[in-house]
């Protein structure tokens, strides 16, 4: 069988420009990935040394793949700037005429590299609205998501993306190209798995307790859930699209409004999720239909098979009465 690469792909059911994104995407966390591969023979493990805008600790390979990206992305003409959640503000490139900005993070699940654990890199592709304004493009609605999709650097590394027509899956080859391995993924109606950082939730409002104890004892139909957590948002949420269930990161007394950034780790995530049959909520409300007002603004994210979350958005909106 020939094989297909992303840009290729997506050149043909979306167009040269778009495919040309992805074809940097492809090439960019090819590389991200070699560095994680062989991240014990080069000084590429812990701090870098700064904070971000987020107030985290900057990880090296953060820094490496935020730059990376930045690159690769930026000598394209269609891209007019990138969002990152390393970055306060946009990186303007000031491309005449360009079509699209790329909101990423680019290395998701920082507590996690150090300890040779699945980490990855979730992006989001918007398109300019009006000439110039890269921020009002960034702040839209993720219903107007030109494409989504994320990379796990894991045993195999995997890109998952949508551009509003069903869920694909590429796989890094041994020539460093993602190469199509997988079309029109759905994701289980239900599943056995429900993953929640569970230190909190004594933090958690009691309606996001209650529902993981039904789940717990099988009161949610079906057979009592197990759980699993890795603390890598991209690989706990890729093991809830192929095998279903729920993820869920609440509000808690420390982060009322989430922990979770919007554009690029919730919108992605939601439109992989929606395109796939499943479903992502705030607690009541749609992801996609949430409105940002600033780049790095945090949600509650709950995402996952359509059964648990839309059993959960309706505890939730039944608590609020
Ligand atoms: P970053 O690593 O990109 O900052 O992402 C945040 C994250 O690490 C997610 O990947 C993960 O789901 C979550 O935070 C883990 O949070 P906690 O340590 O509170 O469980």
């Amino acid at each position: 069988m020939d094989k297909v690469t992303v840009g290729q792909y997506v050149e043909k059911s979306a167009g040269h420009e778009l495919g040309a994104v992805f074809g940097a995407l492809g090439k960019a966390c090819g590389e991200i990935a070699k560095k994680i591969r062989l991240a014990g023979l080069s000084d590429v493990y812990g701090a870098y040394g700064a904070v971000n805008v987020q107030g985290e600790q900057q990880q090296k390979l953060d820094v490496y793949a935020n730059d990376l990206l930045i690159e690769r992305l930026g000598g394209l003409q269609c891209v007019a700037a990138v969002v990152s959640e390393e970055d306060d503000a946009p990186v303007d490139f000031y491309h005449a005429g360009a079509k699209f900005v790329v909101i990423f993070d680019p290395l998701d699940g920082s507590s996690n590299i150090d300890v040779n654990v699945n980490v990855g890199t979730i992006f989001s592709v918007q398109a300019m609205a009006a000439e110039g304004d890269v921020t009002a493009a960034a702040l839209k609605a993720g219903t107007e998501q030109v494409a989504a999709g994320y990379v796990v650097y894991g045993p195999s590394c995997v890109m998952v993306m949508t551009t509003g027509d069903g869920v694909s899956a590429f796989t890094l080859d041994e020539d460093g190209v993602f190469v199509l391995s997988s079309e029109g993924m759905k994701m289980p109606a239900q599943g056995p798995y429900y993953s929640a950082n569970e230190a909190n939730a004594a933090g958690w409002p009691g309606v996001y307790r209650e529902f993981v104890a039904k789940m717990v004892k099988g009161e949610l139909g079906g057979k009592a859930y197990s759980a699993r957590y890795i603390g890598s948002l991209v690989a706990d949420f890729h093991r809830t699209l192929l095998k279903g269930g729920v993820f869920l990161y609440p509000p808690t007394d420390k982060a009322p409004k989430g922990k979770l950034r919007l554009l690029y780790e919730a919108n992605p995530l939601a439109m992989i999720a929606e395109q796939a049959g499943g479903a992502a909520v705030n607690g009541p409300t749609r992801i996609l239909d949430l409105q940002a007002e600033k780049i790095h603004e945090r949600t509650p994210l709950i995402v996952g098979s359509k059964r648990e979350v839309e059993a959960l958005q309706k505890a939730v909106l039944g608590a609020q009465g």
